[in-house]
């Protein structure tokens, strides 16, 4: 093991996003959202349950901030909703949306925190829906509209952007596996609307940038490490390809000019996609920083019946966590390194990490989340490695700060470091993990397993 100090003005935050969190759900003039739609679909989500109240942070806002503060994290990771800011689709500006956001950045700064907000974490309006979505060129614009109007709001107070969150995930779960909103299960729409995607996301940045120009940029990006499952250099080729799904095709036709090779028949793959000249071009992108958002790896095999990619994934021998997602924390060293070989040594932010358990107060009404300390510990640790082994990381964001509306699943996977009462008046109890965050945040130091592969 290896101790080591973590570096001068590295940022230890805590993340959320507003639909997890708010509750609030038609309150104050916010239109609805496709996951407000999708949550109130009989049979949508495991447990029965919606965001119509999640944690109320809409409300309790100033006490998660003062709860930062007594965690010792230096930065709150929140996300911006844009059906609050604009509700309908005339395009009028929810005046009571914003201000919601200048209260809760102007508690923050008063608690000495550092707000980040994200644009778009996958709250859409239902009208953007209506109008066909991430799938009709028409998101563009009005992407870029919304991430104009909120950043010259919050832009005098704010100095870093995060602006889509986990592209892949909401046009993957979304669009083809149906299981998250607006539960379309149509892969093929889902491959024209990631080009859209790319396209809208490129043109927000300008817009942000347009809007901000000193501020820091960047987007918040769902990676896994991918191991192939053997030496044989077949499995290694579906490994890539896995990578270049999940993270190269919304990295690289902004920041390389092409998409990667993520399917054995490409040429299929991008004739179906409705590329447009002048397409490529409009994609460059230019960010400040990438965010990653790490949670376990992928073991990966080549696989003929193994759809269009020919991949299968398998089972690894690690733990697992509530959620059944594999515990390896190596996996981040080895992503975090691959992202900064690939991409030029960019400032790298974790923007989520963390793990769900099933944990609850105890007896002595404390809760005590040993694997989630775990967890964290490890990961936070093999972040260090990367970082001395010459990686520009400059901060890691916990996910989450509180228990919350976990999505798909409902309230049944919990991954705060801060447990929330849902059926207790949204009580707060910080977890032992939370206060481990907090000795962290005060020492700087944390240790490592310099072995792990
Ligand atoms: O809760 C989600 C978050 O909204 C996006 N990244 C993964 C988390 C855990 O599933």
């Amino acid at each position: 093991m290896r101790r080591t100090r973590l570096p001068a003005g590295f940022v230890l935050g805590a993340a959320t996003a507003a639909y997890q969190v708010e509750g609030a759900w038609d309150e104050d003039g916010k239109g609805e959202s496709i996951w407000d739609r999708f949550a109130h679909t009989p049979g949508a989500i495991a447990d029965g349950s919606t965001g119509d109240v999640a944690c109320d942070e809409y409300h309790r806002y100033p006490e998660d901030a003062a709860l930062l503060r007594e965690l010792g994290l230096g930065a709150y990771r929140f996300s911006v909703s844009w059906p609050r800011i604009v509700p309908a689709a005339d395009g009028r500006v929810n005046r009571a949306g914003l201000d919601h956001y200048d209260r809760l950045v102007d508690e923050l700064l008063g608690h000495g925190i550092t707000p980040y907000p994200t644009l778009f974490h996958w709250d859409l309006p239902q009208w953007v829906q209506d109008a066909g979505g991430w799938a009709d060129r028409s998101v563009i614009g009005r992407l870029a509209a919304y991430a104009d109007t909120v950043v010259r709001v919050l832009g005098d107070r704010v100095a870093t952007w995060t602006v889509l969150n986990e592209p892949q995930i909401f046009v993957v779960l979304g669009y083809a596996a149906g299981i998250h909103a607006p539960g379309l299960r149509d892969p093929a729409l889902a491959l024209r609307a990631s080009h859209v995607v790319n396209l809208a996301h490129a043109e927000a940045v300008r817009a942000v940038r347009a809007a901000a120009p000193a501020a820091r940029i960047g987007s918040a990006f769902k990676v896994e490490a991918a191991y192939p499952a053997t030496d044989d250099p077949r499995d290694g080729a579906a490994a890539e390809r896995h990578h270049a799904l999940v993270a190269g095709w919304f990295l690289d036709p902004l920041l390389r000019g092409r998409y990667p090779v993520a399917y054995v028949d490409q040429e299929a793959a991008i004739a179906s996609m409705d590329i447009r000249p002048g397409d490529m071009e409009a994609m460059a992108t230019r960010f400040d920083f990438l965010g990653l958002n790490v949670y376990s790896r992928a073991i990966v095999a080549h696989d003929d019946a193994g759809g269009p990619s020919a991949i299968r994934r398998l089972a690894g021998p690690g733990p697992r966590t509530a959620i059944g997602w594999e515990v390896w924390p190596a996996a981040l060293h080895r992503i975090v390194r691959r992202i900064d070989r690939d991409y030029g040594h960019p400032p790298i932010y974790i923007t989520e990490n963390g793990c769900a358990a099933r944990d609850g107060p105890g007896p002595d009404g404390r809760i005590h989340d040993a694997d989630r300390v775990a967890y964290l510990h490890g990961h936070i640790g093999q972040l260090a490695r990367a970082i001395d082994d010459g990686c520009d990381v400059r901060g890691y964001f916990a996910w989450s700060l509180l228990d919350n509306f976990e999505w798909a699943e409902g309230y049944g996977q919990r991954f705060g470091v801060v447990w929330c009462g849902f059926d207790d008046g949204g009580r707060r109890i910080v977890k032992d993990s939370g206060w481990w965050l907090r000795d962290l945040a005060a020492s700087g130091e944390i240790d490592y397993d310099d072995s792990l592969a």
